[in-house]
Parts: structure tokens; C-alpha cells; sequence
């Protein structure tokens, strides 16, 4: 006779398996069914959009939302970490949890604040001390420089722009030099002060003469250092002329290599070729002059007409904002 047959039925191992098996599932059924019956309160913080932007010197915002769960009903106070050149106000900085509540951000740039991205890290406490912290990334961007309020003056009676004038014709080509090159020229009945730059090509019909303006520190018409200048503050390009042969006007980036902007002929500009004998205004929209970045102009004038023995004036030539 066995051991078995001695013991109770509910002890025998077969039927204890069941047991424990089925004891454990009713345990597992109850702890799925009521996993925690009482979860400790807290609350949760975000903000939204999460990113912006601003330009220095100016203010943007964002929305932070604070809310209890579980049953949180302290108040939840915000706060940032100070970022030098970032003033942060919270409105309001503080409120109930329960239900819960929403705060405007107010982000001010210094306006020496370097362009680049900061992140803020926005924290809330609760009164019970719990803290739950989120992130803005904010980009502040460079000013724009300032427009400019005067006209940029590029050859006048009261001078030229700081550089030299450079002149070319068809005598490089072997052709006959000009006649005349003359940027003080007194006979010209020039319609802004006594003078204006008048110039006579050399013969032949592929002949051409022109000259410009460059910006920098030359030495006997060679150039020592290249400058550059801003024009994309201005509106326009105006000059005067008085001339019987179309003209090209261009201008160049950077420096004596650079590259020259899509050529301007006057007469889409306001040149009428039946007035060759009188003093006419030219007005060029910066936008005309493409291909050149307008923020490193090294030439802001150049002017070049065809013909044989052909005489032009140029007078008043400068950027307008
Ligand atoms: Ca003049």
C-alpha cells in the first residue's frame, strides 16, 4: 500500500498543482483588475510650441499648462533659470493644480544678445515640493542694420567716394586712346555744381570707353587693399547723363576679381535717345543689378558706352535709400 493512499485528496500532488495554479491566476486577475488602488498624486507641465523665435531687442511668447493628476491639488509655482541677455516672465507664475492652469511665457532679447539658440528650462514646483521640469528653445536672430536715411554719393562735385577711378577703352585692344577722360570737366553745362566727368572715345566703330569707381587704397591707380560697402539698405542707383549712344552701367562685388552684376543699358532706365543733347536722370532699382551680393559692393558705379569717337556725361551719381 502507498503513502498516497493515507493522505488527504486535497494533499495529493495532482490535485495540489490545480490548487496553487488556479489560486495564482485568481491573484493575478485581481492585481490586473485593480493595479493600485490608490496612485500618489502629481501633476504634469508642458509647454507649447516647444520653439520660436525672435529678433534681438524684441519679445516673443510661449504657453506652459500645468496640471494635477491623481487627485494633485497643491498650487504649482513656475520659474526659469536666469540666461544672461533673456528676461523671463511667467503670467501668472503660479496657480492651482487642480483642475490646473495655463501661464504665458514672456521672452525679451537683450539687443546685444549673440544670435544663436538658447534652451529654457522651465520648472514647476508644487507646494509639496514635487518638481517637474520643461523646455523652450528660443532662436534669436541678428538685427537687420539700420536703413540707411542719405543718399550714398558716388561721384559729385564735392567728390568721389573713397577709392579711384579707373578708366579702360578700346586702346587696350591696340585701338586709338580716348580723346578725352576728364572728371572735372568744366564745359559741360553739368546740372549739379560746375563739374561733371566727361569722356571722348578714340576712333573707330569698335571702339568704347568707360570707367568706375572702386573702393579701397590704391598707390599710382594700383590697388593696395580692396574695400567693400553695403548697398542692399538702398533703394536705387540715380544718375544724370547727357549722351547720343546707349550706356552700360554695372556694378562689382568684392574686389578687382569679382563678379560683375547683369549689365543695366539707360535706356530701360529713362534714357530717351532722342534727347542726346540734353541732361537726362537715370533711376536703377538695386534689384536690377543681379548675380552681386549688394552687402560687399567694391565698385558702385561703372559706366561704359560704344562708338567712334563718341562723347558722354555722367554727373550726380549716387545710391539712394
Ligand atoms: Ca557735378
Amino acid at each position: 500500500m502507498s503513502n498516497d493512499k493515507r493522505k488527504p485528496w486535497y494533499k495529493r500532488p495532482p490535485v495540489l498543482s490545480v490548487i496553487v495554479a488556479a489560486s495564482a491566476i485568481v491573484v493575478a486577475i485581481i492585481i490586473w483588475l485593480c493595479p493600485n488602488s490608490s496612485p500618489p498624486p502629481d501633476f504634469s507641465i508642458s509647454v507649447s510650441p516647444m520653439q520660436g523665435s525672435v529678433r534681438q531687442g524684441g519679445t516673443t511668447q510661449t504657453t506652459v499648462s500645468v496640471n494635477g493628476i491623481y487627485g494633485y491639488n497643491y498650487p504649482v509655482t513656475l520659474s526659469s533659470e536666469q540666461l544672461p541677455g533673456l528676461a523671463i516672465a511667467f503670467i501668472p507664475q503660479s496657480g492651482e493644480a487642480a483642475p490646473g492652469y495655463t501661464s504665458t511665457i514672456k521672452i525679451n532679447a537683450g539687443l546685444n544678445l549673440p544670435a544663436s539658440n538658447y534652451t529654457i528650462k522651465v520648472t514647476g514646483t508644487g507646494a509639496d515640493g514635487k518638481e517637474h521640469v520643461c523646455k523652450y528653445t528660443v532662436t534669436v536672430l541678428e538685427l537687420p542694420s539700420p536703413p540707411p536715411v542719405e543718399p550714398y554719393m558716388v561721384y559729385s562735385d564735392i567728390g568721389i567716394a573713397a577709392g579711384d577711378v579707373w578708366v579702360w577703352s578700346g586702346a587696350d585692344w591696340g585701338l586709338e586712346p580716348p580723346i578725352l577722360a576728364d572728371g572735372s570737366y568744366l564745359k559741360g553745362n553739368a546740372p549739379e555744381g560746375d563739374e561733371c566727368y566727361a569722356v571722348t572715345s578714340g576712333a573707330g566703330n569698335d571702339n568704347y570707353i568707360g570707367w568706375g569707381i572702386f573702393l579701397g587704397i590704391f598707390r599710382e591707380h594700383k590697388l593696395v587693399t580692396p574695400h567693400t560697402m553695403d548697398l542692399s539698405g538702398y533703394n536705387s542707383l540715380q544718375l544724370r547723363v547727357k549722351t547720343p549712344v546707349n550706356l552700360k552701367v554695372e556694378i562689382q562685388e568684392n574686389n578687382a576679381e569679382g563678379v560683375k552684376s547683369s549689365p543695366c543699358m539707360i535706356s530701360n532706365y529713362g534714357w530717351d535717345s532722342n534727347l542726346p543733347g540734353t541732361w537726362q536722370r537715370v533711376t536703377i532699382p538695386k534689384s536690377s543689378f543681379r548675380n552681386v551680393n549688394l552687402t560687399a559692393i567694391f565698385c558702385p558705379f561703372m559706366v561704359t558706352g560704344n562708338g567712334n569717337r563718341v562723347t558722354f556725361y555722367i554727373d550726380e551719381v549716387m545710391w539712394v535709400p
